[in-house]
Parts: structure tokens; sequence; C-alpha cells
């Protein structure tokens, strides 16, 4: 959806969820502004049993001037269109009011039917509607990023959403946190104003209540209902204790399960346990040490009407423990045991040379589904984008030797477009936009066999380990078994094709 197509309406209603947190407001005083400047009739509002009482919010508002009201629900229908943001209009964490129109712009897992809607933009791989809403803004060509009291606003709720942006990963969520201009006073004055003294005590008590895993060093703890943020705070505590090697932080609110994940160990990438805890019923995600997640409430009664929160997180996090096995190529020898001969396939990836866009010598991050990476520029450097967005840093020298130049153009979609950012500046290039065409030279033929169950694969050359889910394929190198690695089972067909030929 585009903002524009819900410019046909004059009067505007956008509607916070219950108990707003700076994340709502924020992308709603986005909204406001928007459709202000377009001339629209608009009003923030909020609903629901409670009003805000926190002090980061009443400051919030207050400083930045956000003009929020609260709404008691009422049987007037409202005029023009509702955009429920942050939220879904009928979901459980919003009062539904009566309109003429309704909208949706949300970050969260669909939870409603989106069938007779004026329009909705729902991405749950953000951490942050307000990264979402800065980007419908920017879409318009809206001067988002000049205006820093709204700027403050939207960073503020990205930083309280991803726990104060320790479990943010999501590559358009560091575009959107870099991109606007902020209050650095306001700012410090928010972050200090998160936590009451009740909430210190929640943190007290939960500390005390732990369970303790001593077969997986792992701890649970859960805590009374409490500000999101504070997960984050308790489990950084935790995962400093000596036998404590991985921990989940948890608590109920009501639209379902918050939770925050540490690790300190190799063997566990928090991003991943993280979304082994959500796994069907809700989303998770973040870094390696630091990562967390949200059950759906409405899914976690479909899937688990009887079970307490508790014994979830307890069973979880055995079966995750029980799900894999580790293959460390340091420590032992490849086994090919069981194994059957492929061909890898021909197959067409972008590439384009680093010194082509920017001068040699600049200093960048290449950004995408991956995460970032940094490079300096050189003659010598090419990048290239696979499928799934992928992205592949060789020097020149490796390129000719493994791809050739095709004259064909190329033309994908992806979820998220790699970018090359320059350090330090708000210059940044869509690699898309950029890329020719090549294939590889050579087919290689590799021993692969499917997992039966996961599989993580240490290498002597990378620090993380590459995860293999069941249905995935472990690959060996038929010249050296020493060169292993994982294929997603989706990718598997297109790369490869069984071969009978047994010469290598
Ligand atoms: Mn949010």
């Amino acid at each position: 959806m585009r903002l524009k197509d819900l410019e046909i309406y004059d009067a505007i209603t956008i509607q916070a969820h219950d108990n707003p947190d700076a994340d709502a407001i924020a992308s709603g005083y986005a909204l406001y502004k928007y459709f202000k400047s377009r001339g629209k009739k608009v009003s923030l509002i909020y609903s629901g049993r409670y009003r805000i009482k926190k002090t980061d919010l009443k400051l919030m508002i207050e400083k930045l001037r956000i003009p929020i009201k609260y709404r008691a629900a009422k049987e007037e229908k409202i005029a023009g269109v509702l955009i429920t943001v942050d939220c879904q209009h009928g979901a459980g964490n919003v009062q539904k009011l009566n309109a003429e129109n309704t909208a949706v712009i949300d970050h969260h897992e669909k939870e409603i039917s989106t069938a007779g809607l004026a329009g909705y933009e729902i991405n749950p791989n953000l951490g942050s509607c307000s990264t979402l809403v800065w980007q419908l803004l920017v879409r318009e060509g809206y001067p988002v990023n000049d205006d820093s009291r709204l700027g403050t606003a939207l960073y503020y709720g990205l930083y309280r959403d991803t726990n104060q942006f320790t479990e943010l990963f999501y590559p358009l969520d560091m575009d959107m946190r870099e991109a606007v201009a902020t209050d650095k006073k306001i700012l410090h004055l928010l972050k200090n104003s998160n936590l009451t003294l009740e909430e210190l005590e929640i943190a007290g008590i939960a500390l005390i209540k732990y369970i303790y895993n001593n077969d997986f060093h792992y701890a649970i703890i859960q805590t009374k209902p409490c500000d999101p943020n504070l997960l984050g705070i308790i489990s950084d505590f935790l995962i400093q204790v000596d036998e404590i090697y991985t921990c989940v932080v948890f608590n109920h609110t009501p639209e379902g399960y918050k939770y925050s994940v540490r690790s300190c160990v190799k063997e566990v990438r928090a991003n991943e346990l993280a979304q082994f805890l959500a796994q069907d019923i809700g989303t998770g995600g973040g870094h390696a040490e630091r990562a967390g997640g949200f059950l759906s409430e409405r899914k976690y009664e479909q899937y688990y009407p009887v079970l307490h929160s508790e014994a979830y997180f307890g069973n979880k996090m055995n079966e995750y423990f029980e799900s894999f096995d580790i293959i460390d190529l340091e420590k032992c020898k490849p086994d090919i045991e069981g194994m059957e001969k492929y061909e890898s396939k021909k197959n067409s990836i972008g590439y384009v040379e680093a010194a082509s866009l920017l001068p040699v010598g600049t200093q960048c991050i290449v950004r995408s589904l991956g995460g970032d990476t940094e490079l300096t520029i050189d003659e010598d450097i090419y990048i290239l984008v696979g499928e799934s967005s992928r992205v592949r840093i060789m020097t020149r020298a490796e390129f000719e030797a493994e791809y050739k130049r095709l004259s064909d153009s190329y033309d994908v979609t992806l979820e998220y477009t790699p970018k090359l950012k320059v350090k330090d500046s708000a210059e940044d290039i869509d690699l898309i936009n950029c890329m020719k065409l090549c294939t590889n030279k050579k087919t290689s033929k590799v021993y692969a066999k499917q997992l039966t169950r996961g599989v993580k694969l240490f290498t002597p050359k990378s620090e993380e380990y590459m995860l293999g889910r069941t249905g995935d394929y472990l690959i060996a190198d038929c010249g050296s078994a020493h060169n292993m690695c994982i294929v997603e089972q989706e990718m598997f067909g297109r790369l490869y094709r069984k071969t009978e030929d047994l010469e290598s």
C-alpha cells in the first residue's frame, strides 16, 4: 500500500493500540504529520482502559509536542478512514472503534482478515512500526529525515521496541536509525525515565525465582507484567552467571508472550534460539549473543491450550538442545558415510565491480539480509548478490576463475535490496540497480545427504556455525571432504543434480 492511496479520504483518524508504547505513539505521530502536510483533517488517538502514565511516554509527548488524545469507545461512527498503527483493527490489544473505513499499518504477525480493509501494510520482519511508517513516508517523498522532533520519536520507538537496539537485526531498521535526525538531549531524558520503582522490585523478585537446567546450563525467568525492556536488562544480568550459558526471560502481556534470549557460548546463537522458541506461534530474531521474540496469544491458545507458559519455555529449551548434532571439522574427520554424489548446476547471479560505484579507498558497509560487512573500495573487489540476496565479496582473480560474464540484464526483486552505504555519511547505493549478470564457469562434484535431524557445522575458517535443519543438505567437496557446508532444502534442487559419474 502507498500512503497516497489513503489520501482519497478527507478525515483521517490514526489510532495507536491500547496502553500505547513509544513505538505506537511515534508511528502514529509520523502518520499524523504526513497527512497534515497533505491538508487532511487528522487526529491521533488511543483508547482502551488505561491512560498513558509512564514517565518516558509523558515526556515524549510533551517534549516532541505529539498531539495524541484519549478517546473513550463510543457508538458514533468515525468519518473517513481509521488507521490502526502498531496494531490491527479487531485484534485483542486495541479497542475496536466503529469507522466508515479502516486501514492497518503494523509490524506484528497478521492476525486479522484483511478483506474489506481500505488498505494495509503489515511487515512482521521489522523491529518497529516506526521503521515501517518511516519507509512509507520516504516512499512518498516526505522530508522525514529533516525533522528532528519526528526523527527523535521514530528513533525512540525503534529503540524501545528492540530492547535498546540490542535485539535489532533487520537491515531496514538500521537504515532508519541512521537516516533520521534526532535531538540527543531529549533522547537522553527519555532513555533514563523508562522504569519505575515498582519495576525495580519486579526485577529483584524475578531474579530469585529463576529456573536452572543443569544438563544444558540454561536459565528461565518469568517476570510479572513490566516494561518489555526490563526483560533485556534482567537477561543481560543473568547471562553473566558462570554456570548459565543461555537464558530466556519472559512475561505475559495482553497480546501474548514477550521474551529476551541471551547466549554466551558459540554452540548457541541467541537469534536462532529465539526463532526456535517462536516456531509456528510467533516471531524471533536478533544477534548471536542477544535476541528476542514474541508469541501471539491467539496462536499460543490454539497450539497449546492447556500448557502453562513456564512449561512451554522449559520444554522448548530441552527440545532445542536435543534437536541438533555438532560437527566440528577442527576436532573431527569429515564423515561422508551415506552420502551420494551430486553435480552443481550452472546458475546466474548478479555482480558489480566495487570501483565502478565509488572512488577507490572509500570506506563502506555492504548491508544485506545477512547483516553488515565492512568494505574498502578497491579496483580489485567484486560484489556478488546471489539468490535470497546473499552477498559475497571477492577479488577480481577469484571472480575470473569462478565466473563468466553474461550479456543478459539483471532483473530480480528481493525482500531487502542490498545497499552499499558510505561510512559516516547519508549516501547509499542500491546494489540491485547496478548489477550485471554472470554464471559459474565450472560445475563441481560433491557428496551430499539430506539431514534427518539438526546439524551445527563448525568449519576451521569461520567463527560461527552453519545451521542445518531437518530436510537441508550436508555437502562435502569431492576433491576435499574437509570442505563441508550446508545448503537449505529449497536451494539444493536449484543448485545440484544427481550424478552417476563416479569420477571426480
Ligand atoms: Mn511496535
